[in-house]
């Protein structure tokens, strides 16, 4: 029997190189050894507002990125998380049991939300590691591919289960961090000591996976680097527009560091940014094509996210009426 792997991503805007690397690609190279669930977390997206029309279409371009990028769904389950109804209701019971501590230490929702917003933000952000706890932990899933930055929501996943387990009995399956070789975590190229998102407004924080070369070229080109003129892998916070770029390098061409370094011994950073560009967009250049040719074809993404409901479901439904039994809830009598 093969592990079970669980991660998703949310259409809450066009996916980054960030998104490509921690999460959508290392998924495609997990795939053929796990038993994959990867879902459209439209719940988590709206959190924060959204256009309806614009999360709809989003939902079915990510979609559409997932399998471009070479997810097969024959072989694993692709899924929008609202679906699966069990994501919902699980998120509610697992609410009950968690302390409000808990979530006011979480440091996504501390970078979220600015102080003066506090009273107007939706409950849903506060509670976003509660429902992705519940995504989690409905597959019995054993490890979970996400980039750096859903380190803490894992480790609250984990403590949400075992919490659970506690009360009421073995129920969930404690799963573990899986993030990427490289690339788990891409930093912006205007403020290289802030993740990537693709939510950020900024033009030239965040590369686009669906960005054309020209523009890669012109992002990379105005990538903040530094005066050290020395182009090596460091975590000096000053150093890190540079680190950025030869993570990047690094994660597109799959060298070790030593031999990243030893390429652009003596070069220049314009040398090293058309050199980052030149990778990027080799690479891209295939997922952009198959991303092309699939878009169009809403009804087989209908398809594909119709089936992926139903055998999602299977699991989902299974874990969540264990846990209702085990809670007290009474089930419906049968006719
Ligand atoms: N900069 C990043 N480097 C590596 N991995 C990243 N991920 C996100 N940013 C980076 C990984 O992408 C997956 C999907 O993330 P998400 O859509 O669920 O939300 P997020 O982590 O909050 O990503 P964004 O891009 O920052 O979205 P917004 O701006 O909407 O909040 C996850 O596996 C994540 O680790």
């Amino acid at each position: 029997m093969k592990q079970r792997v669980l991660s998703g991503i949310q259409p809450s805007g066009q996916l980054t190189i960030g998104n490509y690397l921690g999460a959508l690609r290392h998924w495609v190279r997990v795939s053929q050894d796990f038993d994959c669930h990867f879902t459209i977390v439209d719940l988590h997206a709206i959190t924060v507002p959204q256009d309806p029309a614009g999360l709809r279409e989003g939902t079915r371009e990510i979609t559409a990125l997932f399998l471009a990028a070479g997810i097969d769904p024959q072989h694993s389950v692709v899924f929008a998380q609202s679906h699966v109804v069990a994501h919902s209701e699980l998120a509610w019971l697992l609410t009950c049991m968690t302390p409000l501590g808990w979530l006011h230490r979480m440091t996504q929702f501390k970078d979220k939300v600015g102080r003066e917003q506090m009273e107007s933000v939706g409950a849903g952000l506060l509670n976003y590691p509660v429902l992705m706890a519940g995504d989690i932990l409905l597959y019995q899933a054993h490890a979970v591919p996400v980039g750096e930055d859903q380190r803490q929501h894992l480790e609250f996943t984990r403590d949400l289960a075992q919490r659970f387990n506690h009360r009421y009995g073995p129920t969930f399956r404690i799963p573990t961090f899986f993030p990427a070789r490289t690339g788990a975590k891409i930093m912006g190229l205007d403020d290289p000591t802030k993740k990537m998102s693709k939510s950020e407004e900024s033009d030239h924080h965040a590369l686009l996976l669906l960005d054309p070369p020209d523009l890669v070229a012109q992002k990379i080109k105005r990538a903040v680097t530094d005066n050290f003129r020395e182009i090596r892998f460091s975590d000096d916070p000053e150093r890190a527009g540079v680190n950025n770029l030869l993570t990047l390098y690094q994660a597109f061409t799959d060298e070790e560091s030593e031999t990243v370094e030893a390429r652009f011994d003596g070069k220049g950073y314009g040398e090293l940014k058309r050199e980052v560009a030149e990778v990027i967009n080799e690479n891209l250049a295939p997922l952009q094509a198959r991303y092309r040719e699939m878009v169009s074809d809403r009804a087989y993404i209908d398809e594909v996210l119709r089936d992926g409901a139903q055998r999602a479901s299977a699991i989902a439904d299974a874990t969540l009426a264990d846990v209702k039994q085990k809670i007290g809830l009474l089930a419906p009598a049968a006719k």
